[in-house]
């Protein structure tokens, strides 16, 4: 019955555009005629009152407080032409008449909202955070446009409008998986939780001077950190950066460490990122020693990171140096790691209970590289490597760390050029924000 209505409503459409090639606009006319080809002059408003438009869809428009308005009083809500002989259209037409459309009398009204609007982190409130010092937020979404840092593939500047198209569908509900059963993160909608959730949009950052692009990160983290918050006024505001190549986060550290003093790392990736700059680009220049691999080398070396309090997810990709050197070092920055095939061996639970304990209870900042994904569900990425985890394991294990004092986090290397006309490396990316505002707002949920 709806199939054979659809069909129906198809061939009226079809048949209104063939009629509708047919009319000429005349030379001359007066706005309020047409001219057939060939024929006479054809008077308009007949022509809308009986326009298939108009016996499918009756009068549009209704005027406000339930008042009809003249035009729609004068006429049926849907007229049938008297000539009509299809019954299967009359009892269309005759049900649409039984059925009156109601509107809403509020213009202002957020219909469809999944895809409309100026595009924002999940619809979350755009801030003025740079020009208004006083505006108060507990979460500040914001991007850090770079990618002039990378060794493969560049293209994350355009990550964090690339996240934000991909998150269009989040920003309300409960989500029933959210977390292992039994979870507060079961009874949460991190979006309607009391604390104030707001997206900063993007840190001018230069394409033309690294040591530039990352000072003007750096005084936009410490400018976002430097705003009150609202629900646990003696902290500043949870930060989380929409990268940008994985540079970035060596800044958000610097900030957060200046708040918080030495903080413990989740690091989501399949590289080490702790790289010796002399084993990766210093020795080209110093100044390109710092990149997208080392910079947690440095951010150990500048003191911002917990000694042995931090641990790396996901990795697989190969070493740089000869033999295990990049591991040795690795260690003594003070990292543990869970490679991505340990995840064949043990439990989604183990590696959260290993992670819980090496972090353990201080500030813990979390930083989640695309490239821990498989390149099968997230390809828009600098650095792909085979191997790597679902996205539902990356969810499940970040869902798990409930409970951790997440102060910041970030997702990176997400290039959109690189993903599907699917959009699927930057969906997994939003939702992975998604989870992580899960953490930031779950001491909401009581019991
Ligand atoms: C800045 O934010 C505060 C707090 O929301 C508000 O009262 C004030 O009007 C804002 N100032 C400007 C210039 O927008
Ligand atoms: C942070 O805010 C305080 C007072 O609101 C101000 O005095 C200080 O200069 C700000 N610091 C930065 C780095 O913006
Ligand atoms: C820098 O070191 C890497 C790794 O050892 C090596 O592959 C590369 O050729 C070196 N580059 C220069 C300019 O020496
Ligand atoms: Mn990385």
């Amino acid at each position: 019955m709806i199939a054979n209505n659809i069909a129906y409503i198809t061939a009226l459409f079809s048949y209104l555009l063939i009629a509708h090639s047919h009319f000429v606009p005349a030379t001359n006319q007066k706005s309020s005629s047409f001219q057939i080809e060939n024929d006479a002059p054809v008077d308009v408003e007949l022509l809308q009152q009986d326009s298939l438009m108009y016996q499918l869809y009756g009068d549009l428009l209704q005027s406000r407080n339930g008042e009809e308005s003249e035009v729609a009083a004068a006429r049926p809500l849907i007229k049938v032409h008297p000539e009509e002989t299809d019954e299967e259209f009359r009892g269309m037409c005759s049900f649409y008449n039984d059925h009156e459309n109601e509107y809403p009398e509020d213009d202002f009204e957020d219909d469809l909202l999944q895809f409309t609007g100026i595009v924002s982190f999940a619809h979350t409130p755009i801030a003025q955070c740079f020009r208004n010092t006083s505006l108060e937020m507990d979460i500040a979404i914001v991007g850090a446009p770079f990618d002039t840092s990378v060794s493969y593939r560049p293209g994350a500047r355009f990550g964090p409008n690339g996240i934000r198209q991909g998150s269009r569908r989040l920003g309300n509900g409960i989500s029933p998986v959210r977390g292992f059963p039994g979870s507060k993160l079961r009874k949460l909608d991190p979006y309607h939780s009391g604390y104030k959730i707001v997206d900063c949009g993007d840190i001018p950052m230069t394409p033309f001077d690294n040591k530039l692009a990352l000072n003007q990160l750096y005084r936009g983290q410490r400018a976002l950190h430097n705003h009150s918050s609202l629900v646990h006024k003696e902290q500043p505001p949870k930060l989380i950066t929409l990268g940008g190549d994985h540079t970035i986060t060596l800044m958000a550290l610097r900030s957060a460490y200046e708040h918080y003093g030495k903080v413990s790392v989740i690091h989501f990736d399949s590289h080490l990122d702790t790289w010796d700059p002399k084993v990766l680009g210093g020795n080209i220049s110093k100044r390109a020693g710092l990149n997208h691999g080392t910079f947690l080398h440095f951010a150990h070396e500048n003191g911002y990171l917990q000694d042995d309090k931090n641990i790396h997810v996901g990795i697989r990709a190969p070493y740089i140096a000869p033999g295990f050197y990049d591991e040795d070092h690795d260690y003594e920055c003070g990292f543990e790691k869970i490679v991505a095939r340990d995840l064949d061996i043990i439990s989604l639970k183990e590696v959260v209970s290993a992670i819980k304990k090496r972090v353990g209870d201080g500030p813990v900042y979390i930083s989640v590289d695309i490239d821990v994904v498989d390149l099968a569900s997230a390809p828009g990425t600098g650095t792909p490597e085979t191997g790597g985890l679902t996205s539902r394991e990356l969810l499940t294990i970040l869902d798990g760390l409930e409970g951790l004092n997440i102060i910041g986090a970030d997702i990176v290397e997400v290039l959109p050029a690189f993903d599907t006309n699917g959009d699927i490396t930057t969906i997994i990316a939003a939702q992975v924000v998604d989870s992580i505002l899960g953490l930031m707002t779950v001491d909401s949920v009581e019991n």
